[in-house]
């Protein structure tokens, strides 16, 4: 491996799409560390959308500031060619993306414009702006591009079978990633990342809406949780590993790409129940399908006050199934170990109860403020 120690980094420059996501803000965090220079793109929203970011922020007024946003959008060329002509980056981390499956049944246009086109724009404006030689790129692929699996476990060489228009749109990504680099030479890669979650995960996914609607049944703030498909398997990691591995991959001598995953692999069922027994809840799930419940057995400790054995916490809603599931994704990351020496060095039990502390915290809170009279509804609309 090709390692650079801090101090090679000072007068590194990286551009990241997506850094106000879960990704973008660990990210950045980590080139921060290292001395690079970093510039994020940040999505007009009509609320604030920095929080993950917010404690890394300098004002720009600072002499050596070295943490700097953009307005711009992946949807809007020549926005995109301008903060790459102004910030002249040696690598760009292009991990902004609608990212929701689901919701990409909804939206599979928007989806398709942001998550395929939108890696094509940036691949273009190196090209136009002269920058193949100096700019490295960085494509957030994903697991979903195999989908219907064709094999288990999944690895660089399994064939693609993607089964939804988010992981369609990001096949598009994918595939302009490697002609570019056979075509032009570039250095551009694609990370194939497995689930991959944290105390900063978005909450409408699955380990998120987790820990935190169990989190605030708890503390007595929602009544019941509602899920999709609770037989789903996924390979879960840690989102902190992860973005260790997309600085990693642009550090090499050529540009290759990697699957990055645990190698082993849960189901929704089964995060359901280490998320409970975080908060002292012993749960038994009964029926079959549409028709399956979480009932709570024991509770012990002060974690849950306002539970008791006999609750339903968790209902299946079909509202959560999706038009076509991936059912199962098991990674195998043999060759990022070997070749880059990468092991994901946080397991998922450490990951659930630091996800679970964290939402539990914030219930807490929530339900102090409540209690003295301040408290605004919890969202509940995953
Ligand atoms: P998040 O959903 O947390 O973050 C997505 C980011 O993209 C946010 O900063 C969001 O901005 C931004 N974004 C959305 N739409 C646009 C747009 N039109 N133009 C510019 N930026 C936009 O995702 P993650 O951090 O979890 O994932 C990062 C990337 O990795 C994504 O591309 C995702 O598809 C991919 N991926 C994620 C995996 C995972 O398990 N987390 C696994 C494999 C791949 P805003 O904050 O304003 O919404
Ligand atoms: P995924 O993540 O679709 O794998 O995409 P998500 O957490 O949304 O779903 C994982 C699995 O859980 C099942 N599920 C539910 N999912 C959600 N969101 N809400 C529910 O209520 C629910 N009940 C069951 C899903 O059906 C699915 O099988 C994530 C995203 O981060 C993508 O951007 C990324 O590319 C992939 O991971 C790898």
């Amino acid at each position: 491996m090709n390692s650079t120690s801090s101090a090679d980094n000072t007068s590194k420059v990286a551009l990241i799409t997506g850094v106000t996501g879960q990704d973008g803000s660990y990210l950045a965090e980590l080139l921060l560390g290292k001395g690079y220079t970093v510039h994020g793109i940040l999505r007009r929203s009509s609320q604030f959308n920095t929080q993950r970011v917010d404690h890394i922020y300098q004002d720009p007024g600072i002499d050596d500031a070295r943490f700097h946003l953009h307005y711009g959008d992946l949807s809007d060329t020549s926005n995109l060619i301008r903060i790459v002509q102004e910030t002249q980056p040696d690598e760009i981390y292009n991990l902004g993306a609608q990212s929701h499956v689901a919701v990409s049944f909804e939206s599979p246009e928007y989806t398709a414009d942001v998550d395929g086109l939108g890696a094509l724009r940036l691949l273009e404006a190196i090209r136009i702006l002269g920058l193949e030689k100096k700019t490295r790129f960085y494509q957030a692929s994903t697991s979903e591009l195999y989908g219907l699996v064709q094999e288990i476990p999944q690895k660089e060489t399994t064939p693609f079978y993607p089964r939804s228009p988010y992981a369609v749109a990001k096949l598009y990504a994918y595939w302009i990633v490697v002609n570019y680099r056979e075509a032009y030479g570039m250095y551009a890669c694609n990370g194939i990342l497995f689930n991959h979650e944290s105390p900063r995960r978005g909450e409408t996914f699955v380990t998120r809406k987790i820990t935190r609607g169990l989190a605030n049944i708890a503390q007595g703030l929602e009544p019941c949780l509602y899920m999709g498909n609770l037989d789903s398997l996924r390979d879960w990691g840690h989102a902190k590993d992860y973005v260790r591995m997309q600085w990693m991959m642009l550090q090499q001598d050529r540009p290759e790409d990697f699957v990055i995953a645990t190698g082993v692999q849960y189901s929704v069922r089964q995060f359901i129940d280490m998320a409970a027994q975080e908060l002292g809840i012993t749960l038994r799930f009964e029926g079959e399908g549409v028709n399956e419940q979480a009932i709570v057995q024991t509770v012990e400790g002060d974690k849950a006050p306002a539970l008791q054995p006999g609750d339903v916490i968790v209902k299946v809603d079909p509202r959560y199934f999706r038009p076509t599931e991936v059912e199962t994704l098991l990674g195998d990351p043999a060759n990022a170990k070997a070749k880059l020496g990468w092991v994901p060095q946080i397991a998922l039990q450490e990951m659930v109860t630091e996800m679970v502390a964290s939402d539990l915290t914030d219930a807490q809170r929530h339900a102090l403020l409540k209690t003295h009279g301040y408290a605004t509804a919890v969202s509940s609309e995953h």
